[in-house]
């Protein structure tokens, strides 16, 4: 693959440049100089109407190409991925680096392995293991990890054999309880999947992924197709989240797409395909103004919920998903991202985003996510929307997302350049790339605490927040966390879980703009978390403050510390062709699923 390029696949129906006009081919009796005349009018003539046909297919590509020609690139838009930091080789590792995520992964698996091995959920500090079920586990934390193994390597062969011999000999689905539909997709499905597609397709995952994905699809039969919330995966049968009024959420309902959509694939059993795609299908149907969309759905009309509106919990994944279906088949499918007037999903929610949640901070220094969220009010009892300066750790996923979507849907060429320049991109493009870094930069600056960990929730400053009368020249500048208070108990939003979204969005910018700052910022966080978050007897734990030291630790190890955020790491310092971006789309669990023109055409539009 070439380096100096995203790698990305052409996108479908791309405008190609012609040469025209060849030498000798003057009218017959014409004088030279009136011929060469002529002729300039005829080259002056085609290369105008080829011009205007170009023009018609794909205004800004003509734009960038006069911008390019005429040397009016605008500095600001040239290195608007980041600054001058470009690393030479960028596709090659950073050995040491690497290496040292390797060995945090082997703490943090030798401690399961040792404590608690085929349990779902690890306590380091107690050095034991429980299961999400008294029905029993069902792989959660070993099949969350294997393709972090397989993707290692060598240094993680042995490790590797012992999790797919547990895989084999003692992983079984027919668990007598309720399992949450979504978190069981995107890492045991998911995990299984991506564990045969890395492993040179050993069809022992295949078998057991088959089983799992069979036991989960009663969850859509709902009146309107959407998944319930919970699924006995011994009985086969699905229920609702009493805990949230019978609703069900959209970034679950619409993230288990990828995974379907690749079993499908690979099986040619087309109802995995049609059941997820039957979700889109409702959820475009049930399309909100301007283009956002709530974090509840109903399960009765598939209608939105007046609700939240918000790219962290319970909203985040269906905007990753938007990009990542069309990705997946190969940047087939227009539903997504329409090339014709009307407006593809993503792009749809995309523009929402902008128009809508993202916001300046006090000082103008950093761009965030607000959140909406409905109130009643006035005598007919009208909703008006709040917008709440919140952003969850959760969200922290767009600003790479972004950065992947404007080089692919928003690129005028493909592959485009690493780093790209703004004129290889659309308007879209470049408003999403510009957004995307920025975000980027904004969720590196939450990880200023005393850990250099970011908190799991921060607001941002409004004007109205009276900090500056209250604190003086103490006055955080941008964010803050709320509630915490010297000598209380922190709260939840002060902790730090182990969480990916960050470094996975770091992974993604490294990628596609080969800044080392990206590596350096990546760098920082690994260290932070070898700092505070290792257990001296093995494994990493949830910091209950990032803003203590010492810090204060409890007593649990997320299946994402193994499946994403030290797979983000590693990937961020590890040679460019362990992982194409080319060849594989992550899943929201960071198990990479290879890219395919789909044989379903399904007819969704
Ligand atoms: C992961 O389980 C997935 O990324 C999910 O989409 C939401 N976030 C957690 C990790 O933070």
């Amino acid at each position: 693959m070439s380096k100096d390029s995203a790698g990305l696949r052409k996108r479908k129906g791309q405008a190609k440049e012609k040469r025209q006009g060849s030498e000798g081919d003057e009218l017959p009796g014409v004088e030279p100089t009136t011929s060469a005349t002529l002729n300039a009018l005829i080259y002056f003539l085609v290369f105008c109407a080829v011009g205007g046909v170009i023009y018609i297919a794909s205004p800004e590509l003509i734009k960038g190409l006069v911008l390019e020609f005429l040397g009016i690139e605008a500095e600001a838009e040239a290195d608007y991925y980041s600054g001058a930091s470009l690393v030479p080789n960028w596709w090659v590792a950073d050995v040491e680096k690497r290496d040292a995520v390797v060995n945090a992964f082997k703490w943090a698996w030798h401690a399961y392995e040792r404590d608690a091995m085929g349990d779902d959920e690890y306590h380091p500090i107690s050095g034991k293991g429980t299961n999400l079920t008294s029905a029993g586990g069902i792989g959660y934390t070993v099949v969350d990890s294997i393709d972090t193994m397989l993707l290692m390597g060598e240094p993680l062969a042995e490790e590797y054999k012992r999790a797919r011999s547990w895989v084999a000999d003692k992983l079984q689905f027919d668990c007598d309880a309720n399992f949450n539909t979504f978190e069981t997709t995107i890492r045991v499905l998911g995990g299984l999947l991506t564990a045969y597609h890395l492993s040179g397709e050993d069809t022992m995952y295949i078998r057991k992924a088959v089983d799992l994905a069979d036991r989960i699809l009663p969850a859509f039969e709902t009146p309107a197709g959407l998944p319930m919330s919970l699924i006995n995966l011994a009985q086969r049968r699905g229920s609702l989240d009493k805990d949230n009024y019978n609703l069900i959420s959209t970034a679950e309902a619409a993230t288990l797409q990828l995974e379907f959509k690749d079993l499908a694939e690979l099986t040619g059993n087309e109802v995995y395909w049609e059941k997820v795609e039957n979700v889109m299908r409702v959820i475009k149907k049930a399309r909100m103004p301007a283009g956002l969309a709530s974090i509840f759905l109903s399960p009765n009309d598939g209608q939105f919920v007046q609700s939240a509106i918000r790219l962290g919990s319970r909203g985040d994944s269906y905007y990753e998903y938007l990009l990542k279906q069309w990705l997946q088949t190969n940047q087939t499918e227009d539903v997504y991202r329409e090339a014709g007037p009307q407006l593809g999903m993503y792009d749809d929610a995309m523009n929402a985003i902008h128009n809508h949640l993202i916001q300046k901070s006090i000082t103008g220094n950093f761009i965030y996510t607000a959140e909406l969220i409905p109130e009643r009010s006035g005598p007919g009892g009208e909703v008006s929307w709040r917008l709440t300066p919140k952003q969850d750790h959760l969200a922290c996923f767009i600003g790479g997302s972004l950065m992947l979507g404007a080089v692919t849907s928003g690129a005028l060429i493909s592959p485009v350049s690493i780093p790209p320049k703004m004129s290889e991109l659309t308007d879209q493009g470049k408003r999403d790339w510009k957004s995307g870094v920025e975000l980027v930069r904004t969720c590196w600056n939450t990880h200023d605490t005393a850990t250099g960990l970011a908190p799991e929730i921060v607001h941002f400053r409004i004007k109205s927040d009276g900090m500056d009368q209250m604190m003086g020249s103490t006055a955080p500048h941008d964010w803050y966390i709320k509630g915490a208070r010297r000598g209380e108990f922190p709260p939840y939003d002060a902790r730090y879980m182990l969480r990916p979204e960050t470094v996975e969005s770091l992974f993604l910018a490294y990628r596609l703009t080969g800044d080392a700052r990206y590596r350096e910022w990546g760098w920082s966080i690994f260290r932070s978390i070898e700092k505070h978050c290792k257990v001296e007897t093995g494994g990493y734990a949830t910091v209950v403050n990032v803003d203590e030291v010492p810090v204060r630790l409890e007593d649990k190890m997320e299946t994402f510390l193994m499946s994403e955020t030290l797979k983000y790491l590693y990937l961020l310092f590890a040679d460019e062709e362990i992982l194409p971006l080319s060849q594989y789309v992550l899943n929201t669990e960071a198990h990479p699923l290879p890219i395919f023109t789909p044989n379903i055409h399904t007819g969704f539009s």
